[in-house]
């Protein structure tokens, strides 16, 4: 660099930075915040906000949302849950901080908190992920009751409707029905996909998210889905943001749903936006076959902005900060109706 392009550079940069700083005055940060997937979002954000609101870390926040929603037998999610084809409850999970640590759990049965199976695999082994009869192992081993295994009463009546036909069909939407719908949901034996995502943005400005679920009712025996894979059913960056999904988890894994919409932000995208390309980037593989199945993302960036977007209409979401308390908002969708 000449002297004269030095000293040119460094005027201009001298000058550029406060002009900077006074032409994009630092946003305020929404924070303590907590956003979840669907209206039963209200259960997790509830338990989420205690722990955000006593300065507790996004991480501690984030699994008592999932242990909130395991625990709610009456929501789609845990033990309480729909069962595979054969009649069993399998369940998958998985938990992500703000440093990128990781835990997942998938097609784990009779262990009544996935959740804490999958922090407790990211805090005590070298791996990421256990399945099936050793991801069980791990956790008894871990001091995690056996459960009986039992459907609950909702869930044996949907699978003995269900069996009738015997027809894999999912139910678009499923989860959003309000509970005076319940009835008429076992009657058609329509009980369906099930899943709870939830990202949490702490006091300190730190990220966290978890994703936990039933999985599609009436699956394969073995079949897993989105929710426990991370970068499909939960992406968090701690410099960009979160983001989590309900919906057909098939859909979901062939895009890396939750990382796109992580990397979409990354670009610049706000959380709307970044949930919106994502949906379209799976509808372009085949517009028809879409209209059959719902994907719905939620995203959170690091300023506290939130967003969603799904395939379907129908899809919607809670978010709670200080003064707007359990807000549950519609997606917008990709098709109108
Ligand atoms: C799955 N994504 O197992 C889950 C199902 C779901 O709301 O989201 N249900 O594919």
């Amino acid at each position: 660099m000449s002297l004269f392009s030095r000293r040119s550079f460094l005027r201009w940069s001298a000058l550029s930075i406060p002009f900077a700083a006074c032409s994009q005055p630092e946003k305020t940060v929404r924070k303590p915040l907590v956003i979840s997937t669907w209206d039963s979002g209200v259960i997790a954000n509830s338990a989420a906000w205690e722990v955000l609101t006593h300065k507790g870390k996004a991480l501690d926040a984030v699994e008592r949302a999932g242990i909130a929603i395991e625990d709610a037998v009456s929501c789609c999610v845990g033990l309480g849950g729909n069962p595979d084809r054969d009649g069993y409850v399998t369940l998958d999970a998985c938990i992500m901080d703000d440093k990128a640590n990781i835990g997942s759990v998938a097609f784990l049965e009779r262990i009544k908190h996935p959740v804490s199976v999958a922090r407790k695999i990211m805090e005590s082994t070298p791996h990421v992920m256990l399945v099936g009869s050793g991801a069980q192992q791990f956790a008894l081993q871990n001091g995690f009751p056996l459960e009986d295994g039992k459907l609950s009463e909702d869930a044996r009546k949907a699978y003995e409707k269900w069996l009738e036909k015997a027809e894999y069909k999912p139910v678009i939407n499923i989860e959003n029905q309000k509970p005076t719908d319940v009835p008429k949901r076992l009657e058609n034996g329509e009980f369906n996909h099930d899943t709870m995502g939830t990202l949490a943005l702490d006091t300190e400005g730190n990220l966290s998210g978890m994703c936990t679920t039933s999985g599609m009712a009436f699956k394969m025996r073995g079949r897993v889905g989105d929710s426990p894979i991370i970068g499909a059913g939960l992406f968090v960056d701690n410099e960009v943001g979160a983001a989590t999904c309900s919906g057909q988890g098939e859909e979901v894994i062939r895009v890396a749903g939750s990382h796109l919409v992580v990397e979409f932000m990354r670009n610049g995208d706000s959380p709307y936006e970044a949930c919106r390309k994502a949906v379209l980037r799976i509808i372009k593989r085949d517009e028809n076959r879409a209209r059959e199945f719902q994907v719905g993302f939620i995203a959170v960036n690091k300023a506290g902005e939130v967003g969603a977007y799904s395939v379907q209409p129908g899809f919607n979401y809670t978010v709670t900060v200080e003064g707007e308390e359990n807000k549950i908002l519609n997606a917008e969708s990709y098709f109108k109706g």
